[in-house]
């Protein structure tokens, strides 16, 4: 029988008395992405504010407090605004009610939880616009006021699934089954704001995508590191390595051992060389260099695919569901 997570924490708890308490960068490091796409993307969203009547923030479950950018907090307080908290399926959403009052408190008040890999989604299929309209007409539309259809634009950090949002809703709402936004498990697919995309005939709504947008500078390190770790930043940006450490760091802290088990190591390590070691022998990730003074190969372990490796895992859930933010 498998041991349940508290039995495998007792168990190791001693090892435990060594690990981190703080996560700390090396010298040198920061979790910094801002390309030129994403000023540009903020420049046209703000240019086509006035015709928006609601903002639609999709951010990833994971991590339902930390990483939202501050223009999206701004933008809040000036339209009408609903947060979907997407890739529910990756988390550890069995405290939704503590996580949703949490929000409130922070003045979100409309907060629906998405999977969009599950084709029959009923928050998408019923809860979704009338949350919305109920968001749009709890504020004043201005300029809009006699406006028929809904315009709403689509914003959020990136990778956390707004293209694949705006693809399922016109699917499930419309007859259009085309797929119409390039989505990928990368940060960066979208590089700028689309056109007006239908995704309902009656009401009439119109969605518009954006490029993910982070702040320029992430100066929390253990809120950058939740969001590389969730894939919302390129890896080559932190270093995969570094990435994996700052996991181990967080299951560590919660004494939450189940990378032990799912990766087969004796005990558990605060140290990510031992990892990325064993899951390299394991999987006979081997890098071959010509040494310098002799015609013959090395042999070392491939940490970088290790690494990516580990990754892939956690972020497709296979060590099971997560929760980056304490409650
Ligand atoms: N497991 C899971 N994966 C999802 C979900 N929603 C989207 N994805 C995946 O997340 C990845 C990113 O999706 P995108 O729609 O490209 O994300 P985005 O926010 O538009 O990303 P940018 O354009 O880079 O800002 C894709 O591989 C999707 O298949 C979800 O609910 N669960
Ligand atoms: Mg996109």
């Amino acid at each position: 029988m498998r041991p349940c997570r508290t039995e495998m924490s007792t168990k190791f708890l001693n090892f435990s008395c060594n690990f981190r308490h703080a996560f700390v960068l090396p010298h040198g490091h920061q979790v910094q992405w801002f390309p030129g796409h994403m000023q540009k993307g903020i420049a046209q969203l703000l240019s086509r504010l006035r015709s928006i009547d609601c903002v639609l923030e999709i951010h990833d479950s994971r991590v339902p407090f930390s990483g939202r950018t501050p223009l999206f907090k701004d933008l809040m307080k000036m339209k009408a605004h609903v947060l979907l908290l997407n890739k529910c399926d990756l988390a550890d959403i069995s405290r939704k009610n503590d996580i949703v009052h949490r929000l409130k408190e922070e003045g979100v008040d409309k907060v629906l939880f998405t999977n969009l890999t599950d084709p029959k989604s009923k928050v998408i299929k019923r809860e979704l616009f009338p949350v919305i309209v109920e968001a749009i007409h709890s504020k004043p539309r201005f300029n809009r006021e006699t406006s028929q259809d809904y315009e709403m634009a689509v914003i959020g950090v990136p990778n956390v699934g707004k293209s694949t949002f705006i693809n399922y809703v016109r699917h499930t709402h419309t007859t259009m089954k085309k797929k119409s936004l390039k989505v990928g498990a990368i940060a960066g697919v979208t590089r700028s704001v689309s056109g007006k995309i239908r995704a309902n005939f009656n009401p009439p709504v119109y969605l518009t995508d954006t490029p993910g947008i982070l702040t320029p500078r992430v100066s929390d390190v253990e809120e950058g590191m939740k969001l590389a770790l969730c894939g919302c930043v390129p890896d080559h940006v932190v270093g995969e390595d570094l990435v994996v450490d700052f996991m181990l760091y967080w299951f560590n802290k919660h004494r939450d051992f189940r990378y032990m088990e799912h990766f087969n190591l004796p005990e558990p390590t605060d140290d990510v060389t031992v990892l990325l070691n064993h899951v390299a022998k394991e999987n006979n990730f081997i890098k071959r260099m010509k040494s310098i003074d002799s015609n013959n190969y090395d042999y070392f372990p491939d940490y970088i695919a290790s690494a990516r490796l580990v990754l892939k895992q956690f972020r497709e859930g296979a060590l099971g569901p997560a929760l980056l933010d304490d409650i």
